[in-house]
């Protein structure tokens, strides 16, 4: 049974997903919502706040010693983010795919990154996906409040396999 059950976990996969201060300033919130609604994955939390360092220090822990590390303080504490949770499919691998890569510059087009910057070095790259299962367990821990994730289900789910 381990295949049905590992198939079954990666249906309903978990993974962050943070509009980060230059989203939100630039009206991107809906564009960046959109793309992961008609992907098909669903919305299970959202909610829109000021980053505190304290939070942020435990969002990105294996970056603190970091040289930038101060200037990422200051650009994601520099105005509301929009936080999510969306749930389906190999949600981690796929939504890293569709955010791109981590310098714009790099991000191919047809990607969050890719479509939406230019070029301003690595720092403002509009968007956060949790990068591994694990990860993204934990940064939803850190993020949201158990009640605050809702499990509902899709009308359709036999038309699209949606869940
Ligand atoms: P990711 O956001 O693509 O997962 P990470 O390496 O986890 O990339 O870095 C987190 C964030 O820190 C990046 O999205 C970017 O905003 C910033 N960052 C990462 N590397 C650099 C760097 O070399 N210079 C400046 N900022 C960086």
């Amino acid at each position: 049974f381990s295949h049905i059950l590992t198939y079954s976990n990666t249906m309903r996969e978990r993974t962050l997903i943070a509009v980060k201060p230059d989203g939100v300033q630039r009206r991107l919130v809906g564009q960046i919502i959109q793309r992961f609604e008609l992907r098909g994955f669903k919305l299970v939390g959202l909610k829109m706040l000021q980053v505190s360092e304290d939070l942020l220090s435990r969002h990105y822990s294996q970056l603190t010693g970091k040289p930038f590390y101060p200037d990422l303080v200051k650009y994601m504490t520099s105005g509301p983010v929009v936080v999510m949770v969306w749930e389906g499919y190999n949600a981690v691998q796929t939504s890293r795919a569709m955010v791109g890569l981590t310098n714009p510059a790099d991000a191919q087009a047809g990607t969050v990154r890719g479509d939406f910057i230019m070029f301003i070095g690595h720092l403002r790259n509009v968007v956060h996906a949790s990068d591994s299962p694990e990860g993204a367990q934990k940064e939803i821990q850190l993020w949201f409040q158990g009640q605050e994730l809702l499990n509902w289900d899709c009308c359709y789910h036999n038309i699209t396999c949606e869940l």
